[in-house]
């Protein structure tokens, strides 16, 4: 088979790659490790940037994201019994978030695809960039006994943490910047209407919490608990309670609890790869970075990317001009690590890190009361929040 560009990985930045080269009259090919219905199992962010939901129009594909997505002018953050709210529009100057699953996203995608008519191989096994260091690169999987091969001008590494593309970089040539945070995120999806209508950050001494949503009928809640423990050790009668202990009355009291979904534990992370660019192979998404989910950053990220990498495909088909490509390394990571930088903030600032000492936890609290008070500070968060522009 031959394509123009060869994408691994059909999660939202593969997606959205694929279906804005397609509508640019530019040939690819996506290929995953798994199938359709396990990758819309995975529950994941719901915090989309102004950016991103500008990208989904772009891709035609925002017909139900602009029908059903929840647009949300702030949110508060809960400390010692109280609710501060982050006016984003107020603070920004209009711009504000739309709450829209990532898992809605992708199904979204993966049906345009699917109308396109755009080549898909789902549950491709051993998928591997090739020669990408020289003028023609391909891809090499194995797919029901068979070993098949994809020839294309580049390929594009969309294929998540824990993927073949970034792993076929020779070590030498990569350099990576990695933080793991010492808990993880306790997850509880369940379809009840959420406690209110904005989201809620909790900063308290029994760790942090965060009251966020799907839709007016399903709501997302989580839990900071140590990366020592284990999801088969909370009943969701333990999460409602110790969600309760950790937020002020008023919110407490208007959490509408019932039987969970999806309950699953997921560590906190930073990592950047440099560059993202290796001859004709490119990184995006997490294959080449990660925050904590703190700051709702990570998909928002992804999208950012696949703005960069379209507009150097499209200026390199269209144009003939290779200069957005050559920029893409640098222009997406100068982004990144704006992002890398809040969503550490946020992490450090809400959470309750069990080795800090008295000083220690002590700053952490300055900084948020600090940050609660000042409109200066607040209107950092709240642009960081919102997006900061491609
Ligand atoms: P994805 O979504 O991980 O998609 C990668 C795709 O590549 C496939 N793949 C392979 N295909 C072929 N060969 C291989 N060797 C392959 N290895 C992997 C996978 O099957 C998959 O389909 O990456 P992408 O597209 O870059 O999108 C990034 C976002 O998914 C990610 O940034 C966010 O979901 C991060 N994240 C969260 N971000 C938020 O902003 N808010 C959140 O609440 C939030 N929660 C989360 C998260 C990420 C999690 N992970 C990675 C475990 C919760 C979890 C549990
Ligand atoms: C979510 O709804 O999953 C969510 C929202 C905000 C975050 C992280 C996750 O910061």
């Amino acid at each position: 088979m031959r394509t123009q560009v060869a994408i691994i990985g059909s999660g939202p930045s593969g997606l959205l790659l694929g279906r804005l080269l397609t509508l640019a009259g530019i040939d690819n090919v996506l290929v995953d490790r798994v199938g359709r219905d396990y990758i819309l199992g995975r529950v994941r962010a719901g915090v989309l940037e102004q950016g991103m939901v500008e990208m989904m129009r772009e891709a035609q594909a925002a017909e139900s994201l602009d029908a059903h997505g929840l647009p949300h002018d702030g949110f508060d953050i809960a400390l010692n019994g109280a609710l501060h709210h982050i006016d984003l529009a107020g603070l920004t100057g209009g711009r504000r978030v739309t709450i829209y699953g990532q898992t809605e996203v992708t199904r979204d995608l993966m049906d345009k695809r699917e109308a396109d008519g755009a080549t898909t191989i789902y549950d491709a096994a051993h998928v591997s960039p090739r020669d990408f260091g020289r003028a023609h690169p391909w891809i090499s999987y194995e797919k029901d006994g068979a070993t098949h091969r994809i020839d294309a001008d580049f390929i594009v590494g969309c294929d998540g943490f824990h993927g073949a593309s970034r792993k076929a970089v020779p070590p030498k040539s990569l350099q990576t910047f990695e933080r793991v945070y010492p808990f993880g995120w306790l997850g509880l999806l369940a379809d009840v209407p959420p406690a209110r209508h904005e989201l809620v950050y909790g900063k308290h001494a029994r760790g942090f919490s965060l009251c966020s949503m799907r839709s007016t009928t399903r709501s997302r809640y989580y839990l900071q608990v140590p990366l020592t423990d284990h999801v088969e050790n909370w009943s969701d009668a333990a999460f409602w309670d110790e969600l309760r202990r950790r937020l002020p009355a008023e919110v407490g009291d208007a959490i509408v609890t019932g039987p969970s979904f999806e309950k699953s534990i997921a560590p906190l992370r930073s990592f950047v790869a440099e560059p993202m660019r290796f001859g004709r192979l490119f990184l995006a998404g997490d294959a080449a970075h990660i925050v904590p989910p703190t700051g709702a950053k990570g998909l928002n990220l992804a999208a950012s990317d696949i703005r960069y990498l379209f507009d150097g495909f499209r200026e390199h088909y269209a144009e003939k001009s290779d200069a957005s490509l050559a920029a893409y390394s640098e222009r997406a990571l100068s982004r990144i690590w704006k992002a890398e930088r809040f969503s550490w903030w946020m992490t450090t600032m809400l959470h309750t890190f069990a080795e800090d000492d008295a000083f220690g936890r002590r700053i952490h609290d300055a900084e948020l009361a600090y940050t609660l008070s000042s409109t200066a500070a607040r209107t950092a968060l709240a642009e960081n929040y919102v997006g900061l522009p491609y």
